[in-house]
């Protein structure tokens, strides 16, 4: 095809980044931001997006839960469109690029593919999901999985945050109305699905490399434990007595590290983030810990098999302790691989740019990883420094936000052609 050529704006790009980084609950000032789903911040962040929104022209559409779909209508509207976008919520003490580059920078490749002239045959839709992260609910993509079909309506509904309030009753409260099932995707909405990112690793920055083309998405399995003991005086109850949860919750966690550690996959990775100690008093023995499992891999059934071994090891070490343990599974979600079709239009756009880039997988999970199953999808990473995210020293420049927006319009040029 006859690629147009386009002047992207980096600036405004920027600067738009900088204005949304400003919609935080963090302590402290941006480039540190906090911007929890459904929240008044969450709200006024969505406002400020869809003033740009319409400032550029497109229509812009809010389903049932807050996904938001900003048009840019070709001129065969009835095809099945192209699809961009990602999230713009944030986890707590984050940083500014994670997600919004894909917002953001999915509304200035539009733009910039308006002011070089091109028009698309197909619709092309800037999708914000609404909420990526599981801050709040305890899953992710909740929005995409509604969309995608790989969380039930009722699944959804029933989501609790930690105040027990559910999630229809917050997204209701926010101001999102109408049946969940009219949320739900019709494998026909979109033709293709190309999301824009930061790559949340360090290989692109390593390798000198600006642009990332992504083939697979690796599958994350998110397990809340449960460990029981017995309380008692930290003075009186003499060692042998003890049935402390907490020091069997440390010997679970090393036992998991452990696990990780010895897999025959590289790419699988154990996280504990997240651990509470009842009753949480320096002079009290724990008498329940609970404590979040993240466990990924690029290979599906492997994450299972070591999942197999976290459970069976931890029912062990509680035996061991004379503790229960229990738990529960809230999400295991299979990788997703990327279509070859947009896989090979990302190439050749950032092929015609210039821009040294590579095949991939991506070891953070996206809203992509459920778009692929309604849609034909494809991701695009630019570098971040030192590959770090999920943090406010997250970066990533000018320079490459323009590289990744503009290997974004091309190839949603090609899709959408
Ligand atoms: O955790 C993830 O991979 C994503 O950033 N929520
Ligand atoms: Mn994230
Ligand atoms: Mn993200």
């Amino acid at each position: 095809m006859e690629f147009p050529t386009l002047q992207v704006d980096a600036a405004q790009l920027v600067s738009e980044l900088e204005q949304l980084a400003t919609y935080s609950d963090c302590s402290e000032p941006p480039p540190a931001v906090t911007r929890v789903v459904f929240t008044e911040t969450d709200l006024r962040a969505r406002d400020y997006l869809r003033g740009l929104y319409e400032a550029a022209g497109l229509t812009v559409r809010v389903d049932a839960v807050g996904n938001t779909f900003a048009r840019w209508e070709g001129t065969e509207p009835e095809l099945p469109a192209v699809g961009t976008g990602s999230h713009t919520d944030a986890i707590p003490h984050s940083g500014m690029y994670d997600g919004t580059v894909g917002v953001l920078g999915g509304l200035e490749a539009i733009r910039a593919l308006k002011r070089s002239g091109f028009q698309p045959r197909r619709s092309i839709d800037v999708v914000m999901f609404t909420s990526e992260e599981p801050t709040r609910f305890g899953v992710g993509c909740t929005g995409s999985r509604l969309m995608s079909g790989a969380m039930t309506p009722e699944e959804l509904a029933g989501l609790q945050d930690e105040a027990g309030t559910t999630y229809d009753e917050v997204r209701s409260q926010a101001g999102f109305e109408g049946e969940l099932t009219s949320a739900m995707l019709d494998k026909e909405a979109y033709s293709a699905f190309v999301e824009l990112h930061i790559e949340q690793g360090p290989l692109l920055e390593q390798a000198g490399e600006a642009i990332g083309v992504v083939t697979a998405i690796a599958a994350p399995a998110t397990v809340h434990f449960e460990v029981t003991g017995e309380g008692g005086h930290a003075g009186a109850v003499l060692m042998p007595m003890r049935r402390d949860a907490l020091a069997a919750a440390a010997g679970m966690v090393l036992a998991i590290e452990r696990l990780a550690l010895d897999s025959s996959s590289p790419d699988l990775v154990a996280t504990v983030g997240e651990l509470d100690v009842h009753p949480g008093a320096v002079n009290s023995i724990p008498s329940r810990v609970r404590f979040t499992l993240d466990l990924r891999d690029i290979d599906g059934e492997n994450r299972d098999d070591v999942l197999d071994s976290i459970i069976a090891a931890c029912t062990q070490i509680a035996a061991g302790r004379r503790v229960e343990v229990s738990h529960k599974v809230l999400n295991a979600d299979p990788p997703a691989v990327c279509d070859e079709r947009i896989v090979d239009a990302a190439l050749q756009a950032a092929t015609k740019l210039g821009l040294p880039h590579r095949q991939m997988i991506s070891r953070a999970y996206h809203d992509s990883l459920f778009m692929a199953r309604v849609a034909p999808t494809g991701m695009i990473f630019i570098p971040c420094r030192g590959g770090v995210s999920h943090r406010p020293d997250e970066y990533t420049s000018p320079e490459q936000l323009e590289s990744g927006v503009a290997t974004l319009a091309l190839t949603l040029a090609q899709l959408a052609s």
